[in-house]
């Protein structure tokens, strides 16, 4: 059998991923041969084993950049070996990831993933791959590895018969079928230092149980991300609006293409 989906890394540091590749999930997607990761170390395109893979940059200033001339080939002779994936590339400077974005990635066969070090890259790598410049959010990491681990976890739990339970993950937060956050779930004690299990959840009665759960996923929401919440309809605020008892999804957009990371 072929996998579903096959990711290729491109990393000065292959080791980080070995933890995060032989637990849970993962290991067992890979086991089964449902998803392929293939980690290749970038140090070894370059001719002599230990040939520096960074440079100091031109015009001065901290850090180091990753060569232009030991990156491209290394991306060009991974794209050329198959079908050429879609091709990212990670740093802050990038499109934000995010749950919609992990849905369009869901549906490619292959897909390739540039992890920087140091400062960054050779902005010519860029001008050269053109590839799609992913970040995971608003703040600096040592490198592109921890991203492409979350867009692997991310896409590969979005692969149709990767988890089992297909719909399972339809109602998670920021999901298709929600894409605001999920509700509260409870489980076994009843009661725990006083605090209870709502009511509702123990009545058996499905349809009111539904309905909790989407009041209580709209609560979380506004409570905990406001910011996923926007064109809420005018009659929304007044005191016998539906939404007081009954949410109306349909009422409720999310705010689509922001780039910036919440
Ligand atoms: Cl993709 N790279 C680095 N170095 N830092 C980040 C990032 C990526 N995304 C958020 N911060």
């Amino acid at each position: 059998m072929t996998s579903a989906i096959c990711f290729d890394v491109l990393t000065l540091f292959p080791g980080i991923f070995e933890g995060f590749l032989s637990e849970s999930v993962l290991k067992a997607a890979l086991t089964t041969q449902k998803i392929e990761v293939r980690l290749h170390n970038m140090r070894d395109w370059a001719e002599d084993k230990h040939a520096t893979m960074d440079d100091r940059p031109f015009g001065g200033g901290p850090g180091m950049l990753l060569k232009v001339d030991r990156v491209v080939p290394c991306v060009e002779e991974i794209q050329r070996r198959q079908k050429p994936g879609r091709l990212l590339m990670f740093t802050p400077q990038g499109r934000c990831f995010n749950q919609m974005f992990a849905e369009e990635l869901a549906t490619e066969q292959r897909i390739v993933m540039l992890c920087g070090r140091y400062e960054g890259f050779d902005e010519r790598v860029a001008e050269i791959l053109k590839p799609e410049e992913v970040s995971i959010g608003d703040y600096i990491l040592n490198g592109g590895e921890v991203a492409a681990m979350a867009v692997i976890e991310t896409v590969m739990r979005l692969v149709p018969g990767i988890l089992g339970d297909e719909d399972s993950n339809r109602f998670d937060s920021f999901s298709t079928g929600n894409r605001i956050l999920d509700c509260a779930h409870y489980t076994r004690p009843r009661e725990y230092r006083g605090f209870s299990v709502p009511e509702i959840l123990l009545s058996g009665n499905h349809a009111e149980i539904a309905r909790w759960r989407k009041n209580n996923s709209l609560q979380q929401t506004k409570e905990k991300r406001p910011d996923l919440l926007a064109a809420v309809s005018e009659n929304s605020h007044s005191e016998n609006s539906p939404l007081k008892t009954e949410p109306k999804f349909s009422q409720i957009s999310i705010i689509k293409n922001q780039n910036q990371c919440k």
